[in-house]
């Protein structure tokens, strides 16, 4: 008898040893410490053993359910510590963290906010107005009537027939003008949308257009803050050509060009051989213009500029496809 009890303690200790998981711990206790248990059905038994063995083997069998029911508890802390338990090792402080990754401003963003401080350095506002634009703020008051050959230029996506997607961000110098008396000088951000889409154009894009309106503001006042830009934006001391060109609301008109910065001027892929880069579209605001938001053309003048963000930037960065700026791979956007 003595020697069954204490071949059931060796057999139920090691039983318990060997457990790996908390699920099991309910077998371990049905199988030796409950009521039809090992330890029971011998306990059971000491009946039939000699009456002055009996107290010895009692106490024994006794002593042995305490032990394995210590072990037992301890087994069941060790396991429930072990599955991410209250009162079980805490993690382990002195390993290195895991890194957050961090965001960055998208790349058009980034040129955008330097245009934009480089223009608010030079005294000029800054305001923004609605994509969805009139017919009338994007090309009646901008001297292009309907049925003018420019609009074709502009590949305009309409609403319906007074409201369409603005093509370019100048309905809001006409918008500030129709508010406000010179003098004014401002920058118009933001979002313009044309349809069109190859490598170098995406159906929306990001444009900056201003404006500075006074009495006797001349071409070389135009000149001075252009150039003073293009300074800032592209560092002193780079050649700048101006360009005779043509737009509905500007006479005259100039397209800008600075010496390609891949190559400075010898001629590459990027500036198609010609050593120059177009960066900037400009001109004296037409009377036409004036006339439409109530200015006397004969009171005053003013100058007017606008240039394409994406376009800056594929220049900046020698990025050949518009469009990697709107694919959202992380492999493009992470490297500016
Ligand atoms: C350009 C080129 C030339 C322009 C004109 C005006 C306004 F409303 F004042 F007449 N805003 N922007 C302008 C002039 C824009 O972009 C290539």
């Amino acid at each position: 008898m003595e020697e069954e009890i204490l071949r059931l303690k060796a057999e139920a200790l090691a039983a318990l040893a060997a457990l790996g998981e908390a699920g099991e711990l309910e077998t371990f206790r049905v199988k030796y410490l409950g009521r039809k248990g090992q330890l029971t059905g011998l306990m059971r038994m000491l009946g039939q053993a000699a009456a002055e063995e009996r107290p010895r083997l009692g106490k024994l069998a006794n002593d042995v359910r305490q032990e394995l029911e210590t072990a037992f508890e301890a087994k069941s802390q060790e396991l429930a510590a072990r599955a991410g338990g209250a009162g079980g090792p805490r993690e382990d402080l002195t390993l290195p963290g895991r890194l957050v990754p961090f965001g960055r401003l998208h790349p058009v963003t980034q040129v955008m906010e330097e245009v934009c401080g480089v223009f608010a350095g030079l005294g000029f506002a800054v305001a923004e107005g609605p994509d969805v634009e009139m017919d009338y703020y994007n090309f009646e008051a901008l001297n292009i009537p309907p049925h003018h050959p420019a609009r074709d230029m502009h590949d305009t996506f309409y609403i319906n027939e007074t409201l369409l997607l603005r093509t370019h961000t100048s309905p809001m110098q006409v918008r500030t003008m129709e508010r406000e008396k010179p003098p004014l000088r401002m920058i118009a951000p933001g979002k313009v949308y044309r349809c069109d889409s190859d490598i170098t154009h995406t159906p929306m894009f990001h444009q900056v257009e201003g404006f500075l309106v006074d009495r006797k503001v001349s071409f070389a006042d135009l000149k001075g803050v252009l150039t003073t830009f293009i300074a800032r934006m592209f560092g002193e001391g780079g050649a700048v050509r101006f360009r005779p060109s043509f737009f509905p609301f500007t006479e005259p008109s100039a397209e800008v060009d600075i010496a390609c910065v891949i190559c400075g001027g010898k001629g590459c892929r990027v500036c198609k051989e010609t050593g120059w880069l177009e960066i900037l579209g400009a001109g004296m605001i037409d009377p036409e213009v004036f006339k439409a938001v109530g200015y006397d053309p004969e009171e005053v003048s003013g100058f007017a500029f606008g240039l394409g963000i994406e376009r800056i930037a594929m220049l900046k960065y020698g990025i050949t496809d518009i469009r990697l700026f709107y694919e959202n791979d992380l492999r493009f956007l992470a490297q500016f």
